[in-house]
């Protein structure tokens, strides 16, 4: 019987924290190499109160033991990042987290039409108190899976079991349909990927230019005709949307600015 549940939870609140950091700085990590990354994004939540007693009293398992009270859910793009994403939390295994149970509930839909890779981990989390070790669950999944389950979970909480037969095969049948969608997804992962390199390329490109044109009119040293012309020039490139010229643009700014401190 647990007598202070805010103490109780207090534990799987700073899980669910740390977990999100972790996951959304891979994510950073990535962006900041204007890299594709199999992380789309990131979320996580405690478990409601009553959920958890009603979870704890139909498993006869204390609360702890709900393996679910601190969840991560990291949406991937495609279906092919989720194996990237299991391989990344496999490699942790361990070290920061240690993997109790994989379901693998995509190769192995749920009869309800549920897809998701889900990973349960035992999780330290050090407090002032001490250290406590909590269950988490990681829930890995497309934002086609995702879209499905959200809307599928708001249902299911409104009917439970009585959900008319007619909703739950259109259910079951639009999970079919979220499926070809991913594998429709996959077989153009090269443009995906590609474009959205090329996009963030490009915009990291662009800030560069920026600043360095700023930096430039703030040193004082460049005469304001030449940095009006500078502008026009990005001006005119970034219409264009020609990444070779904005690189070149992007190298001759770098080297003005050396050869200003040189000088
Ligand atoms: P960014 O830079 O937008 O990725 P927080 O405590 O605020 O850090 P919290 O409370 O978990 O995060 O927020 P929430 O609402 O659970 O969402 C977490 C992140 O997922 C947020 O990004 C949302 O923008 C993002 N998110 C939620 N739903 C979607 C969605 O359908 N599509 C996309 N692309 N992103 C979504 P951040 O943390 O603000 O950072
Ligand atoms: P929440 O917080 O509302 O999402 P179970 O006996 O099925 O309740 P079990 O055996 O502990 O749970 O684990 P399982 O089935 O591997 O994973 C449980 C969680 O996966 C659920 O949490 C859901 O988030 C998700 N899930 C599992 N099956 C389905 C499904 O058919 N539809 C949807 N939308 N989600 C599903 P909870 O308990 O619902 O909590």
């Amino acid at each position: 019987m647990i007598k202070n549940w805010d103490e109780f939870l207090l534990p799987y609140e700073q899980a669910v924290e740390e977990l999100k950091t972790k996951f959304k700085s891979i994510r950073r990590e990535f962006r900041v190499m204007n890299e594709y990354s199999p992380i789309e994004f990131v979320t996580g939540r405690v478990k409601k109160i009553s959920s958890i007693i009603e979870k704890a009293r139909r498993k006869s398992v204390d609360p702890e033991c709900v393996e679910d009270i601190a969840g991560i859910r990291i949406i991937c793009q495609l279906v092919d990042d989720i194996p990237l994403v299991v391989e990344h939390i496999r490699s942790r295994n361990g070290k920061d987290m240690e993997i109790v149970v994989e379901r693998d509930y995509i190769t192995h839909m749920k009869e309800s039409g549920y897809r998701s890779y889900h990973i349960i981990i035992s999780y330290v989390v050090h407090t002032a108190y001490g250290n406590k070790k909590i269950l988490a669950e990681i829930q890995i999944r497309t934002l086609a899976m995702n879209f499905w389950a959200t809307i599928e979970h708001s249902i299911n909480y409104k009917f439970g079991e009585n959900m008319p037969e007619d909703l739950r095969k259109r259910l079951i049948d639009s999970g079919e349909i979220a499926s070809k969608l991913d594998e429709e997804m996959s077989k153009i992962k090269f443009e995906i990927v590609d474009s959205q390199e090329f996009f963030m390329t490009r915009s990291a490109l662009v800030a560069r230019v920026i600043k360095q044109i700023q930096t430039l009119f703030f040193s004082g040293n460049v005469e304001k005709a030449e940095i009006t012309q500078l502008q026009e020039e990005f001006y005119h490139i970034r219409e264009q949307g020609n990444i070779e010229e904005l690189k070149q643009l992007n190298k001759k700014l770098e080297l003005m600015i050396q050869k200003l401190y040189l000088d």
